[in-house]
């Protein structure tokens, strides 16, 4: 039987963030990030790689969109940096700093490619952490929508597609839980509610500012939703899958589709006391703001599986490991209800990302059974050790990767979930936040070496640059 296949306005994408490629780090009036503070802490991150310089995007932006064009590309996603616009975080705006999203932006549409803009992917105003703490203070609402109004002025009569937050779920926890991305802190789960409820004010109000200044424009947050599998048919572990999704998964994505908290977990959170405190109206605001969201960010790269875990089993833990050497990842959960341990029916890549193109499809058919929302996949993509010959780039694997997963896409549209745009991670390399750039996603070769100073920069388009280019080309007839 014959495939719908994808709508002919399909947003084919490939997506990307400030602070992983632009460099530039101090060009131009920008002010200090919470990012650049913390990679100069030692052993922070892979061999102290900094996006200091990262792919130089910054000043090659006309270069990487001409090869978008060639590509054929229909949208690209990129990230706006916090500080090139108001370095301090709040107060004084950088003329220079808008001015070089207004070129880029115009670079893009010179080609007729969409631009598909994140308000922020996780450089925040180190100022702002100076300040008050940045997320941990209820402060930091205010800020961020004055920014992101800021944005909406200056791009809003050309960018249609916002993006409010970047993966609420894992920066909050990799900063409060797991001490792996600033603040770096460690098992705050008080403030770990706290900060999130603090973002998902900042996106409510957000899409509210958006909404009455351009009601047309589509807007939605970004969230890594890793699908969940039941470790097996026992009932206690179909209730650990079901104690997961609503804390891991439906604790983000509720807020932003429904506009409140699931019930269950957070009964679960009341017995532990983590709670976060609302303000009158809150919920008002969030509710408000879900039902003007115009489709759901995912950003897809595996899925987990949950098993019953008992009262002294394992805590959260590190799941990812930055040395790039395979085996290290270590098992996580909570106490008392859940554990993820490996599925073992699934590859996983070098870093022990499971590699599951069905989960894709379970991202979109969940999304839509439960919210009745379009998709955006926002991100899908697959991190490996890339490496020229005769000046060419050859990943089977990538392609293997992206191939098996828009095939699973195209099943979701057929299963009736309305797909918007699919942008792969990423378009050229960039900083893998913790694996430096020895872990590449683009499609785009770029010539830097793992330390800070070495390598031409040099734009090389890999086999899945041409691959990709014929997609686009046959709107995914041909994979
Ligand atoms: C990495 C990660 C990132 C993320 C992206 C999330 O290796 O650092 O994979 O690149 O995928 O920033 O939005």
């Amino acid at each position: 039987e014959k495939s719908k296949g994808f709508p002919q306005d399909f947003l084919w994408g490939s997506a990307s963030a400030a602070y992983q490629v632009e460099g530039g780090w101090d060009a131009d009036g920008k002010g200090v990030s919470n990012w650049d503070k913390f990679v100069r802490i030692p052993g922070k991150t892979f061999k102290a790689t900094t996006g200091d310089k990262a792919v130089d995007h910054y000043h090659r932006y006309k270069e990487d969109v001409k090869l978008m064009a060639e590509m054929g590309l229909k949208t690209y996603r990129f990230s706006i940096a916090w500080t090139r616009i108001y370095p301090n975080g709040n107060g004084e705006v950088n003329e220079a700093g808008l001015q070089f999203y207004d070129n880029l932006i115009n670079e893009l549409l010179k080609y007729g490619i969409e631009p598909m803009v994140t308000v922020y992917h996780w450089d925040m105003p180190q100022a702002l952490e100076d300040q008050y703490h940045g997320w941990e203070s209820r402060q930091i609402v205010d800020d961020y929508v004055n920014y992101a109004k800021t944005l909406f002025e200056r791009y809003g009569d050309r960018v249609k597609y916002w993006i409010t937050m970047n993966e609420q779920n894992i920066f909050t926890s990799f900063g409060w839980l797991k001490g792996m991305h600033p603040p770096g802190k460690e098992n705050d789960m008080k403030t770990f509610y706290q900060v999130n409820h603090h973002a998902n004010m900042a996106h409510a109000k957000t899409v509210l500012a958006l909404k009455e200044m351009y009601p047309d424009a589509k807007v939605g947050a970004s969230f890594a939703y890793s699908p969940c599998y039941a470790y097996d048919r026992k009932p206690e572990n179909a209730m650990a899958k079901a104690d997961y999704d609503d804390l891991q998964n439906y604790w983000w994505m509720d807020v932003y589709a429904y506009g409140r908290y699931p019930r269950s977990a957070w009964a679960y959170l009341e017995s532990q006391g983590v709670t976060p405190q609302m303000e009158d109206g809150d919920e008002d605001i969030l509710k408000k703001a879900a039902a003007l969201v115009d489709f759901m960010g995912v950003n897809y790269y595996q899925t987990c599986v949950a098993e019953y875990n008992d009262i002294n089993g394992v805590g959260m833990t590190n799941t990812m490991n930055n040395t790039g050497e395979k085996g290290t990842a270590q098992v996580q959960g909570v106490p008392g209800l859940y554990k993820n341990p490996a599925n073992d029916f699934l590859p996983t890549t070098d870093w022990d990302w499971t590699i599951d193109p069905m989960g894709i499809r379970m991202c979109c058919r969940d999304i839509t059974s439960r919210y009745d929302l379009p998709v955006v996949i926002s991100e899908n993509g697959l991190g490996a050790f890339d490496k020229v010959e005769d000046g060419q780039v050859h990943d089977p694997y990538r392609i293997a990767y992206l191939k098996a997963h828009i095939e699973e896409l195209k099943k979701a549209i057929d299963d009736g979930c309305r797909v918007l745009a699919y942008c792969t991670w990423s378009y050229t390399d960039l900083l893998s936040w913790l694996n430096g750039y020895q872990k590449r996603y683009g499609f785009v070769y770029v010539d830097r070496e793992e330390d800070e100073n070495s390598g031409t920069l040099n734009r090389i388009p890999k086999d899945s640059y041409y691959w990709y280019k014929k997609v686009i080309e046959t709107n995914g007839e041909e994979l």
